[in-house]
């Protein structure tokens, strides 16, 4: 017999799919896009079509392990579910009776699901009063950014950039990562609009742009603030949107007059022209619409520039339009009840040490007390956290008990002693929003758990039942966690109900078909207006107006540096992976082919590098090796490495974060993966 089950793709990506399962016989045997889906219109991207390759893959964990080999080594034995949440439980009671922070969860986004990535996971570690984990890997940087400016995680509908007239694609590479955007910004370009990539790499996305501002890394702010110049001193202010809806424009004028487009020209190694008309063509194009993304904000200055570049939208009038804007993340429109879901109010009046997941590395090795148990789920982080030298070095520490939840034996499950089986998406049931678009989405579960495998939900019930958690909460149930998700009675989630989600698959939160979210203003930020002026930065001892806010990592900022490790090194995203997760299986490393590095011609020649030479990548945290790819994508004085592989897949069991450092961006604690100075040279 064959039946249809409505999903929903758990990956770390904006555009979070509506999926429809066939199931044969309690096999999953298809898994396609739902073609009734606004946003996902009937198409996958390659890596969530061969899904089911994935949860039937040979290399599935299907039962508990027990360490018996060194640290780093990968050989166990296998043990029952008793045996291993019986240990677990020993030496987690063991270590809170001596003090619970030496306990550190360690999640992220291998699934955005509210059930499998913040819920009975959250209750666990909050009523354990373990050390708190801020999750600073991705995105909040450019969050904290965008809320300085507009009050949150608001922007465009997605939907409405077909009918833009110029689309800035900025610091983004949607055909490998946000693919559903793609489509959308090809439709605008064949109704006529302009697409321009801005971007240090001629990636995928900036080859099919109209135009390519290749400026330098880091820099974003820079150019920001040069646009800006010429948007006041050319008249291309809307000014009757500035009066009415902005805070602080005198002020913000007086201070963009530091920064003229020969300034910003300078700083982004742009042409002066290149600036100049990039800011001509935003102020008078109608709807100009941007889409920012994350590759911009993993840089020192990260926060700064994209509070800035979201500043550029109000100057114009350009949020008059559904079609105007901007867009990072849509996800703070949905007031999800993430309160009732993760119960902080379970946490120890004296609140445990809060531990940034970007210095893992760190907090592995030196932090005081020290970190004695790690609790790994949803997360790669030997393979995905900056600074492996370090992160390695905590891991391998004899006295951390490492207990790894995934579905793979990952290069961190390999230091593990306990790895629990995890399921797939196919395997469990769960509800989502997205941050790329504007639908609540529910996954049902389209088979039987493969082998042993448990979701986290049910790993964290189990387990606070051993720790004798006696709070009803622990025994919830999945579907009264996914009701109580959606629970908040916030009016964007009227007529949504658990019951009728499940069968539909999905459904639009209650927001008008054209949402032109601050058309009339109504930003979120405390004065209700788009703030040039941030009170709220200020009493963080920030500047509250937009300035240059510089990368760490750049000739211009770090000359001395720069003399020794003169390349810039970015690692952003392949297309046949997500983050580590794909990575390892055989297709997508083959259609991938192996870990390289792509220079540009004017690099290379000095260092006596062809296409196709073994190269090592180093710098004063670590090396790796890679095959070089002379191709004259990157900028000139830029080198890149498509990311995340899995360290034991690659040439000398090492990755892009053997370079990368554990230096925090200027707001919300973020990584910058992205600043980051080498050297390369040529191998034998
Ligand atoms: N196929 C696939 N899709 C994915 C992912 C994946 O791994 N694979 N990852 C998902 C996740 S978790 C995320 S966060 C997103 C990431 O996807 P995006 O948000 O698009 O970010 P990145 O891919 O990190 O970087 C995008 C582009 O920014 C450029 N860039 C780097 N530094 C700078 C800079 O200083 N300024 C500017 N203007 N550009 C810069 C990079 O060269 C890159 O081409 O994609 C999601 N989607
Ligand atoms: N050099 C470099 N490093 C980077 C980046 C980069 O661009 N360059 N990108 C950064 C970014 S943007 C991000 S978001 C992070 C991503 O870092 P992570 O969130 O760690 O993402 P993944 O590497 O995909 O690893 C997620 C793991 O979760 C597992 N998983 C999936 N679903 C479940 C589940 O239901 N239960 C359990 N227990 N496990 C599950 C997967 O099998 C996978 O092994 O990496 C960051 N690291
Ligand atoms: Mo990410």
């Amino acid at each position: 017999m064959e039946t249809i089950v409505r999903a929903a793709c758990p990956h770390d990506c904006p555009d979070t799919c509506a999926m429809l399962v066939t199931v044969k016989d309690g096999v999953a045997v298809k898994v396609q896009g739902d073609p009734d889906h606004p946003f996902t219109d009937g198409s996958l991207c390659t890596k969530v079509s061969h899904y089911t390759e994935r949860t039937y893959s040979p290399d599935r964990l299907m039962h508990p392990l027990k360490r018996v080999g060194p640290k780093g080594k990968g050989e166990f034995k296998r043990i029952s579910w008793d045996e291993a949440l019986d240990e677990i439980a020993m030496r987690l009671k063991a270590l809170a009776a001596e003090n619970p922070e030496s306990i550190l969860p360690l999640s992220y986004a291998g699934t955005m699901g509210m059930l499998q990535y913040s819920s009975m996971d959250r209750r666990f570690f909050h009523k354990l009063g373990a050390s708190q984990l801020e999750r600073t890997l991705c995105s909040s940087a450019g969050k904290a950014g965008i809320k300085a400016t507009l009050g949150g995680s608001y922007g465009m509908d997605p939907e409405h950039y077909p009918d833009a007239k110029l689309i800035l694609i900025w610091g983004s590479n949607p055909i490998t990562s946000n693919l559903h955007f793609w489509t959308r910004a090809q439709e605008a370009k064949r109704r006529g609009a302009k697409l321009v990539a801005i971007d240090p790499y001629r990636s995928l996305t900036a080859e099919k742009c109209t135009q390519h501002v290749a400026l330098l890394p880091g820099t974003d702010g820079a150019l920001a603030l040069g646009i800006m110049h010429v948007l006041i001193a050319e008249g291309l202010i809307d000014e009757d949107y500035v009066s009415r809806y902005t805070l602080g424009y005198e002020e913000l004028k007086e201070r963009v007059r530091q920064y003229p487009p020969e300034w910003a020209a300078q700083t982004c190694g742009l042409p002066v022209e290149e600036v100049v008309q990039l800011a001509r063509d935003y102020g008078t194009a109608k709807p100009a619409a941007i889409r920012l993304n994350y590759g911009m904000q993993r840089h020192a200055g990260g926060g700064m520039a994209a509070r800035i570049i979201a500043c550029l939208p109000a100057l114009t009038g350009a949020w008059r339009d559904p079609a105007g804007g901007i867009l990072l993340t849509t996800a703070d429109n949905y007031h999800f009840d993430h309160a009732k879901l993760e119960r902080p109010d379970l946490m120890p009046a004296k609140r445990p040490r809060v531990i940034n997941q970007s210095k893992l590395g760190d907090a592995l090795t030196v932090a005081q007390p020290p970190v004695r148990a790690v609790i790994v789920y949803n997360n790669n982080p030997v393979a995905v956290c900056p600074d492996s030298n370090r992160v390695i070095e905590g891991f391998s520490r004899e006295d951390l008990f490492c207990v790894v939840m995934d579905s793979f034996l990952t290069d961190t499950a390999d230091y593990a002693d306990i790895v629990l089986p995890a399921t797939t998406q196919l395997e469990h049931t769960d509800i989502h929003k997205a941050y790329g678009h504007l639908y609540v989405l529910a996954n049902n579960p389209a088979i039987a758990p493969v082998g042993e495998s448990l979701p986290n939900v049910e790993v964290f019930r189990r387990l606070a039942a051993r720790m004798g958690f006696e709070e009803e909460c622990f025994r919830d149930s999945d579907d009264e966690l996914a009701r109580q998700t959606i629970g908040s009675g916030h009016a964007n989630l009227a007529g949504i109900d658990w019951e009728t989600l499940k069968k539909n698959g999905w459904q639009r939160l209650a927001l008008p078909k054209s949402f032109a979210p601050f058309a009339k203003g109504g930003f979120h930020t405390p004065s209700g207006k788009c703030e040039f002026y941030s009170e709220a930065l200020k009493a963080q001892g920030m500047d509250p107006l937009p300035a240059y806010s510089p990368p760490a990592e750049l000739a211009s900022s770090n000359p001395a540096l720069a003399a020794k490790y003169p390349l810039n090194f970015l690692s952003p995203p392949v297309r046949n992976f997500l983050n580590s997760s794909f990575a390892n299986m055989a297709r997508f490393r083959e259609a991938e082919g192996e870990p390289s590095l792509e220079l540009h011609s004017a690099d290379a020649a000095p260092r006596a590098i062809r296409d196709g030479d073994r190269v090592r990548v180093f710098n004063d945290r670590g090396s790796f090796k890679l095959r070089a790819r002379v191709n004259d994508k990157p900028r000139r004085g830029v080198v890149v490495a498509p990311s995340v592989w899995w360290k034991k897949f690659s040439p000398d069991r090492k990755n892009a974060n053997d370079v990368t450092s554990q230096r925090v961006a200027d707001m919300g604690g973020a990584a910058t993966f992205y600043d980051c100075l080498v050297e390369v040279e040529r191998l034998n």
